[in-house]
């Protein structure tokens, strides 16, 4: 049975912790990237009320991802996926059940590593009740 870990972020105070741990990781920089051999994929994306932007996200198959959230809005969020990942890497994360669960609270940013290992498309959300239905809802776009 393959190895199926499941990405979750969301805004518990639980979490706390986990995040200002990583607000220490420092920004990667444009000129960094050309001087070392390929990188992750890094993307980013920015949450509000009540949406994620970008919202449709290209991802290469087992090709590592530096994901960067930022929660631009007045309330907490979170972001939510069921997509199929190795390799999830977190400060802190609680990887025992292939789970994580980071604070996601106003002004806060959440930094990520993981490895899709599954094409296709996998729909990510803001599992706060109300958010999904209000628009906060994406997709992880999976290629070979
Ligand atoms: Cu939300």
């Amino acid at each position: 049975m393959e190895r199926r870990e499941f990405l979750r972020i969301f805004g518990s105070t639980t979490g706390l912790l986990v995040l200002s741990s990583c607000i220490n990781i420092p920004e990667n920089t444009m000129g960094q990237a050309t001087a070392e051999r390929a990188g992750p994929q890094e993307i980013s994306i920015k949450a509000d009320e009540f949406s994620f932007k970008p919202n449709k996200i290209l991802l290469k198959l087992q090709k590592p991802v530096s994901l960067t959230i930022i929660n631009k809005g007045k309330i907490a969020h979170d972001l939510k996926t069921g997509m199929p990942i190795k390799d999830l890497e977190y400060q802190q994360a609680d990887n025992k059940n292939g789970t994580f669960d980071v604070d996601f609270e106003v002004g806060h940013t959440a930094k990520l590593t993981f490895t899709p290992i599954q094409t296709g498309d996998f729909p990510f959300f803001c599992d706060i009740k109300g958010h999904k239905e209000s628009g906060m809802v994406g997709t992880f776009t999976v290629k070979a």
